[in-house]
C-alpha cells in the first residue's frame, strides 16, 4: 500500500492564525513513527511529500465579498497540482491542512485525477458549500464545496485567476456526516442539489453503520469510485478535539470518527484524505496535546491500522 503525506500550512481562509502550524505539529506529535512501525501496518510505503510552496495571486481586479482572495486561489492551484500527481503516482493522498479551505485545491486534484470519477465523504460540523455571495463571513473555509461542485460552476464564473480549475465533480456524489452548524442558504443548496446530508441528529438516530452504508450506497452505487474523504476535525467533538477555530459542541466521538475512516478504508477505494482544521494555538497544552493524538489516530486509521492488532511474522 502506498500513501504520500502533504502539509499545506494555510490558514487564509478562516479567521485566524494558528492551523497554518498543524502539519508540522502533527509530525512532531510523531504521526510518521507510528504509520510505519510494525504493529500498525508492516507493508506501508509512506513518503512524505513535505509542505506545499506557495504565494498570493496577482488579481487584475480586485476581490472584496472573499477574504484573502488572492492568497487562497495561490495555495489551491499548487494544492491541486502536486494532489493530482500524487494520486497519479497511484499513492493515498493523505493532506494534512491548513484550513478546510485547502480541500477545494485537494478536491479539484483528485477529481482531475480520475476524470471526475469520484465520491466525496465530507465531515465536519459546517457544510462549507457558500458560494461567495451567500456567505455571512467572507471565510474561503466556508465554501470549498461550491468551489468544486459542477452545479454551482456559474458562482464562480465572475472571480479571477480561477480558469485552471475543473469543477466536474455532481453534487449526488457529495455525502455529509456530523453537521450541527449549517447556514440557512446552505442548506437550501443541499436541498435543491440533493446532496446526501446526516447531521447529528441523523447520527444518533442510525448510527455510523447504517449512515456509511446508506452514503456509500448513494454516492458510489457501482462501487468504482475514488472515495475522497475530508476531515475537519471540528467534525468531532470538541471534547476530544478542542484545539480547532470553530469548535461547535455535540459532535461525534473519536470512536465514531475512526469508525468513519476504518469503513472508508475497507473499501479499498480511499483515494484521498484531507485532515484539517487543526489549530496548535487554541487552548492549553493538554487541549493541543489531545486534537494532535485525534488527528494521528484517524491519519492511521486512513492508512488501514486496526485497532483489534495485526499477528505478529514470525522469523523463519
Ligand atoms: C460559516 C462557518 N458557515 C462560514 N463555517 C465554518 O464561515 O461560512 N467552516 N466554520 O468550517
Ligand atoms: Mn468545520
Ligand atoms: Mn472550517
Ligand atoms: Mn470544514
Amino acid at each position: 500500500k502506498k500513501v504520500g503525506i502533504l502539509g499545506v500550512p494555510f490558514s487564509k481562509g478562516n479567521g485566524k492564525t494558528g492551523a497554518e502550524q498543524a502539519p508540522t505539529a502533527i509530525l512532531e506529535h510523531g504521526l510518521l513513527k507510528s504509520l510505519t512501525n510494525f504493529d500498525a501496518n508492516p507493508n506501508l510505503d509512506v513518503e512524505d511529500f513535505g509542505e506545499v510552496k506557495f504565494s498570493s495571486k496577482k488579481l487584475k481586479r480586485p476581490v472584496s465579498d472573499i477574504k484573502n482572495y488572492a492568497e487562497f486561489i495561490g495555495c489551491i492551484e499548487r494544492v491541486s497540482k502536486r494532489v493530482h500527481s500524487i494520486i497519479e503516482e497511484g499513492r493515498l493522498c493523505i493532506t494534512i491542512g491548513g484550513d478546510h479551505s485547502i480541500a477545494a485545491g485537494t478536491v479539484d486534484g483528485h477529481a482531475r485525477a480520475k476524470d471526475g470519477n469520484i465520491a466525496i465523504l465530507w465531515i465536519d460540523a459546517h457544510a462549507d458549500i457558500n458560494t461567495p455571495k451567500t456567505s455571512h463571513t467572507g471565510h474561503p473555509h466556508g465554501m470549498p464545496l461550491s468551489f468544486v461542485v459542477k452545479e454551482l460552476r456559474d458562482h464562480w464564473s465572475e472571480y479571477p485567476e480561477i480558469e485552471w480549475r475543473t469543477p466536474i465533480v455532481p453534487a449526488r456524489n457529495i455525502a455529509y456526516i456530523g453537521l450541527r452548524s449549517v447556514d440557512d442558504y446552505e442548506r437550501l443548496i443541499i436541498d435543491r442539489l440533493g446532496i446526501t446530508a446526516f447531521g447529528m441528529d441523523e447520527v444518533d438516530d442510525l448510527g455510523i453503520p447504517e449512515i456509511m452504508r446508506r452514503a456509500l450506497k448513494v454516492i458510489d452505487p457501482e462501487q468504482n469510485r475514488s472515495i475522497h474523504l475530508s476531515f475537519d476535525i471540528d467534525g468531532l467533538d470538541p471534547l476530544e478535539a478542542p484545539a480547532t477555530g470553530t469548535p461547535v459542541r455535540g459532535g461525534i466521538t473519536l470512536r465514531e470518527g475512526i469508525q468513519i475512516v476504518e469503513t472508508v478504508y475497507k473499501t479499498g477505494r480511499l483515494g484521498a484524505f484531507d485532515l484539517c482544521e487543526v489549530n496548535p494555538q487554541m487552548g492549553r497544552e493538554e487541549d493541543v496535546r489531545k486534537t494532535l493524538q485525534a488527528a494521528t489516530d484517524l491519519i492511521k486509521a486512513a492508512t488501514g491500522h486496526r485497532r483489534s492488532g495485526r499477528t505478529a511474522k514470525i522469523p523463519t
